[in-house]
């Protein structure tokens, strides 16, 4: 498998909940390496322009708001298959419905407030990444 990087953003949701810490430690368990972090407060463009790709669903609205109630924790993520690894260590969108021992179902209180954003493919990770982080501040190891 390929040498990853991902973009992960630790949701308004845990950040309150003090779990960034605990987050951090499962993905360096699952041997993904933080290269990238930042802690930002998302302005309703920002937050607009990530989930672009969402501007037609029904639940847009309620996922900007969301994501600009409180600050975030971005960071890139680097390991082998780094995308799909941090998926599965995410869990399914709906903590209802997230495996036992993932970040939404220890962490993630409902669909909207779950917790953790990922990337769902190489090619979104890139752009994601680019989205927050000039290559600069993003540091091999
Ligand atoms: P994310 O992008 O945040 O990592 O989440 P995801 O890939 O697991 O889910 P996605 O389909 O990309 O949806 C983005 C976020 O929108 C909210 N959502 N609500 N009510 C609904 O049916 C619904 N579907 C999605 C979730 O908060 C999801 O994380
Ligand atoms: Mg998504």
């Amino acid at each position: 498998m390929a040498l990853e990087r991902t973009l992960s953003i630790i949701k308004p949701d845990a950040v309150a909940k003090n779990v960034i810490g605990e987050i951090y430690t499962r993905f360096e368990k699952a041997d993904l390496k933080v290269v990238a972090s930042r802690m930002k407060h998302l302005s309703r463009a920002e937050a607009e322009g990530f989930y672009a790709v969402h501007r037609e669903r029904p639940f847009f609205n309620a996922l900007v708001e969301f994501m600009i109630s409180g600050p975030v924790m971005i960071q890139v993520l680097e390991g082998e298959g780094a995308v799909l690894k941090n998926r599965e260590l995410m869990g399914a969108t709906n903590p209802k419905e997230a495996a036992p021992g993932t970040i939404r179902a220890d962490f993630a209180d409902s669909i909207d407030a779950n917790a953790v954003h990922g990337s769902d493919s190489l090619e979104n990770a890139a752009i994601e990444i680019a989205y927050f982080f000039p290559a600069t501040d993003v540091h091999a190891r």
